[in-house]
């Protein structure tokens, strides 16, 4: 940490208020802190001025849409703000309906972002964490650490029972902390045309199981004791272990598959599933006296699973590779599962969190996004990993314990067809996910750090010049910012094709331009990066004021307003680049998918001295390709770094 981070700790926990000085640039600390009092001490997230959001609206087109087309949004935008117009008035009805609630946004964006999304969550929502690999390479090793693992998120979970997880702060301000009590005992449920999540953990008696799969096969195991103690690795060990040898046949039916499926597809197979109305029941008559047993066995079962705590994969062991290639197909591990074949039907892909322990050394896990965004999750992964590096474990003496027990599905002729659908589109999007994996290993934080720019904004202009090198234009490109220092703070945009990085990717490569010309705009790029960001985690970004506005119109007007409908819209929201970072302590590697048929995903964990990011794309997509992509970017980081070296007057 740098001195004027420790300084600006040093100083919160004090509670001293930070001369201006301190509080650029900003980063994330932890100290405890108690759950509701803190919550009730946030501030309420802010809508932005509505003249404020127009103009920057109008900034951020300017790199990525011809002249002609920005023109035509000019006069639209006029219209829309111009005193006594639809936009006064939409942001008025967005201005009331933040005094009422607690944040004018969350559940907003909860319905929006997910629950109202189609597409199916395995690689179009749902992220992926790979974890450095594991020593193992046999069962043993396998159950041991799974052991270790569920020990070390329990640990976790007193934390979040008792209150006494720590505060974390962001720019020496409290965040907000509501999303590490969502996570557990928590699940996505489909619904024919919008899904829900049900949450346990604060139920009047809240579940004291996980469930653990494996060769496709669900298990209940209760992890406290009679007493409410958790139970000891051992103890998890001897469990895993019963759990293993009761499901060696590997030709059962994966019913878990259904979940990676269209949400409207899944929301349909779904209630088959546990009510059993489907035209097998239908057409045989003699089935009819079993139809009660039929409707419970599937009903108690998906409940289990949604009710319990989290889910461990244990996984089959995936082909071997080259380390070259080894976290690349990691993350593939992660992100789907490898398909029907292999661990795509090991996963109830619903449930937030799914820890995946590979018999091969492979672990990680992936997790439902709709209650929580990644630095929770990273949190609660950097304890479990620290958790399971403890060697010397208690020994507990042994009470005999009852077996897991498993779940069981009765699967109809209906269910067997759509699981036969489900494991065709699961194998479709295997094939199409294009994935590349990076460690950077040059340098990491410290170099932009040595330079006096924030290394998150130095990454990101690599990043545009990267795409620019690949596509010669700019495209929208969104990076996630944490609103978390609102009560309730979900993310905002930050739109890092910018008027200055635009400047820049043009300036890089042209031979006429001088150096120190080039630094200049370099430096100028990275620190309108790093405004809009600070804009953004004040809640003064336009991404999600906009949609506010949009959602306003829809509730109190009888058509959208022009502003909604205008191409600039469209290409303004179609993020060829999806970017997020997320720094960890562990040496993790984070990945999701693109968010546009034509476009990429990108994740970052800086680390001080690499950086591991992962780049997705699409195979279907001929013009785009996350190898290119993905060295593009290792290039301009170089680049850039090369170009303040060679500039004597770049190093302040
Ligand atoms: N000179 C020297 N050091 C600087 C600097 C400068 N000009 N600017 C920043 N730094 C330092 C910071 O103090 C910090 O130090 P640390 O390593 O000791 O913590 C470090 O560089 C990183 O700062 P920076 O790169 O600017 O980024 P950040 O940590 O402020 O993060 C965001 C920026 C946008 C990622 C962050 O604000 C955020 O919103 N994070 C959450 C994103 C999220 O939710 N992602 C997941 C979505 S599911
Ligand atoms: C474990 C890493 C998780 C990162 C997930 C993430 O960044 O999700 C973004 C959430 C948001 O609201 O910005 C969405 N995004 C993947 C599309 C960038």
């Amino acid at each position: 940490m740098t001195l004027l981070g420790i300084l600006a700790r040093a100083m919160s926990k004090a509670g001293m208020a930070k001369p201006s000085c301190l509080v650029k640039p900003v980063s994330l600390t932890r100290i405890p802190g108690r759950y509701l009092a803190h919550q009730e001490g946030l501030p309420k997230l802010p809508v932005p001025p509505l003249s404020q959001t127009c103009d920057r609206y109008l900034a951020v087109l300017e790199p990525i849409m011809e002249s002609e087309e920005l023109n035509h949004t000019r006069t639209l935008v006029e219209e829309f703000q111009r005193p006594g117009g639809v936009g006064e008035r939409l942001q008025q009805g967005l201005e009331r309906r933040a005094q009422k609630a607690e944040n004018w946004l969350s559940d907003w964006w909860l319905q929006t972002a997910y629950l109202d999304y189609r597409m199916p969550v395995v690689i179009h929502s749902s992220p992926g964490v790979v974890l450095p690999r594991l020593e193992f390479s046999d069962r043993q090793g396998q159950i041991r650490y799974a052991a270790k693992l569920i020990a070390g998120v329990l640990d976790f979970k007193t934390m979040i029972d008792n209150e006494t997880l720590p505060v974390e702060y962001l720019g020496g301000k409290p965040l907000c902390m509501n999303q590490y009590y969502r996570v557990l005992s928590s699940c996505r449920v489909p619904g024919l045309k919008r899904d829900s999540v049900v949450n346990y953990a604060s139920s009047k008696r809240p579940p004291t199981h996980i469930t653990v799969v494996h060769n496709f096969q669900f298990f209940v195991l209760d992890v406290y004791n009679s007493d409410g103690t958790p139970l000891t690795v051992d103890q998890l060990y001897l469990q895993l272990e019963k759990i293993w040898n009761s499901s060696l046949q590997t030709n059962k039916e994966p019913v878990g598959i259904l979940t990676s499926n269209h949400r409207n597809s899944w929301g349909k197979a779904y209630a088959n599933l546990i009510k059993g109305k489907n035209s097998f029941e239908d057409q045989v008559t003699w089935y009819d006296h079993l139809q009660p047993l039929l409707d419970k066995t599937n009903k108690d079962s998906v409940r289990a699973i949604q009710k319990s705590i989290f889910t461990v994969c244990l996984d089959a062991p995936m082909p071997r590779v080259s380390d070259d290639l080894y976290r690349t197909r990691a993350a593939t591990q992660m992100l789907h599962g490898g398909g029907s074949r292999w661990n795509s039907g090991n996963r109830w892909f619903d449930k937030t969190l799914q820890f995946i322990v590979g018999e091969d050394g492979t672990c990680g896990m992936i997790y439902e996004h709709a209650p929580a965004e990644g630095p929770p999750i990273v949190a609660l992964i950097d304890h479990v990993v620290e958790y399971t590096k403890k060697s010397d474990m208690v020994r507990t003496p042994m009470v005999p314990l009852a077996t897991p027990q498993k779940l069981r599905f009765n699967i109809s002729p209906e269910i067997k067809k759509d699981i036969e659908e489900a494991k065709q589109n699961m194998n479709i999007m295997v094939h199409d996910l294009d994935m590349n994996v990076i460690v950077f290993s040059y340098f990491g934080k410290n170099v932009p750090k040595s330079y006096k720019l924030s290394p998150d904004a130095f990454i990101q202009v690599a990043l545009q010049l990267a795409y620019y090198r690949m596509y010669r234009r700019c495209c929208a490109t969104y990076e996630s910012a944490s609103l978390r220092m609102f009560r309730l703070g979900r993310t905002d945009t930050i739109r890092s094709a910018s008027i200055d990085s635009a400047a820049f990717v043009r300036a890089m490569d042209d031979p006429s331009i001088q150096n120190s010309e080039k630094v200049a705009l370099l430096e100028k790029a990275v620190k309108a990066h790093r405004a809009y960001t600070d804009m953004a985690i004040r809640g003064q970004a336009i991404d999600r004021h906009l949609l506010g506005l949009k959602l306003q119109a829809i509730e109190d007007l009888s058509a959208l307003p022009d502003i909604f409908m205008d191409t600039s819209y469209a290409a303004a929201n179609h993020y060829n680049l999806s970017t997020s970072q997320v720094p960890a302590k562990t040496d993790c590697v984070m990945c999701f998918g693109p968010v546009v048929p034509d476009g990429y995903g990108v994740c970052y964990n800086p680390m001080e001295e690499h950086i591991n990011f992962s780049v997705s794309a699409f195979n279907s997509c001929a013009d785009t390709n996350a190898s290119r992509l993905a060295h593009g970017l290792q290039d301009a980081l170089l680049d850039l770094k090369a170009l303040l070296e060679q500039t004597p007057k770049a190093r302040l």
